[in-house]
């Protein structure tokens, strides 16, 4: 079980502390996002957790962070994901390899993967795995003592940043528990408790709080001082990966995707009201079947919307969303330079200043 383990550091007045969280094996966007935000020495970089797996390279992300760490100014803490593979290695080897075998088939790969090609080593039977746990921490010695010693909160005078929450502002009182309550914690932006410092964190997809539209921007709550700051970086289609900026107590944010970007030919109204479905309460009740759209209520909430058919999932009785939706269209201007996420029948889901809505409009790819 993981221990918690508080560090700290003092910025200097007015230096600059960037932050990020979740990069979750894009360490392509990473680079991408401190070139696009000027990162220097005279800034601090501050990664709340969650390196790996989903992307497309864990190894080469956690060892581009290995290397930017020996930095003085950069600080990276803890994540779920980072501790639940770490715990992974020291437990049975039979589970771990059943988490090889499933990442492999929904996302492509992890990290456990990527190390034991990197050893040779096949991972296909348990006897492969009992011999990858004794061989892995020799050979990636670096990488994995750099995991185990991340510390699960990074306190300055003004902020704390902690991957996924706390329950409260008495550190002393958390110390030597285990980790895992503030590496992964349910909605902690719907948590009531007021901080005096700010606290932010990552883990949690800021757009799973928005009721309306796909919302990637960073959620910043001035009564309670907490911020949330996961762009769903690997998780979302239209995801990003998000650069919280603090200089002098104020806040400003950039983000990097790799989306293709397109130019606007016609203007488009945003909706006056809409509807975001997302994963965490997918289920739906079908009022009116469509040619290619149908309309439906929201359980969880009982509000209304029609959703693309293709969304659309019948199982067990149960009619559901296959993954977030929302009925959003987006307001934008012609020569309006905005990410193009999908096509669906001819419309786009594209995605302007971190928020994605569809478009019936034209467009023209960049
Ligand atoms: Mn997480």
């Amino acid at each position: 079980m993981p221990q918690m383990v508080i560090h700290t550091f003092n910025p200097k007045p007015e230096q600059r502390i960037l932050v990020t969280s979740d990069v979750h094996g894009y360490g392509h966007w990473l680079q991408a996002l401190l070139v696009q935000s000027k990162f220097s020495l005279d800034d601090i970089l501050v990664i709340i957790g969650d390196l790996i797996e989903k992307g497309p390279d864990s190894l080469g992300t956690l060892r581009q962070v290995v290397q930017l760490e020996q930095q003085s100014n950069v600080y990276v803490t803890m994540g779920n994901v980072d501790a639940g593979r770490l715990q992974m290695l020291d437990g049975n080897p039979a589970e771990l390899l059943q988490y090889t075998d499933f990442m492999r088939r929904h996302w492509g790969g992890c990290l456990f993967d990527q190390m034991a090609r990197e050893i040779g080593v096949p991972l296909e039977t348990s006897e492969d795995a009992r011999r990858f746990c004794k061989e892995v921490n020799r050979y990636f010695d670096q990488e994995l003592s750099f995991l185990r010693s991340r510390p699960t909160i990074l306190e300055t005078p003004d902020y704390i940043f902690v991957h996924s929450g706390i329950p409260h502002e008495r550190l002393w009182e958390l110390k030597e528990t285990v980790a895992w309550p503030y590496l992964k914690t349910d909605l902690f932006m719907c948590q009531e408790y007021c901080f005096d410092r700010w606290v932010i964190v990552g883990d949690m997809p800021s757009t799973l709080y928005n009721m309306c539209r796909h919302d990637c921007n960073p959620i910043i709550d001035h009564q309670r001082h907490k911020m949330s700051i996961d762009g769903g970086c690997g998780l979302k289609v239209y995801g990003q990966l998000n650069m919280l900026c603090i200089q002098k107590g104020g806040f400003d944010f950039q983000y990097y995707d790799n989306l293709p970007k397109a130019v606007i030919q016609t203007p488009q109204q945003p909706s006056a009201d809409s509807v975001q479905v997302t994963y965490l309460e997918r289920k739906v009740a079908l009022i009116q079947k469509g040619p290619s759209q149908s309309l439906v209520r929201h359980v969880a909430t009982g509000r209304e919307l029609w959703v693309r058919n293709s969304w659309l999932r019948y199982h067990d009785g149960q009619w559901s969303v296959k993954d977030d939706y929302t009925d959003y269209k987006i307001g934008v201007q012609p020569g309006d330079v905005v990410s193009v996420v999908l096509q669906e029948d001819g419309d786009w889901l594209i995605k302007k200043d971190g928020i994605a809505g569809w478009y019936t409009g034209d467009l023209e790819l960049a």
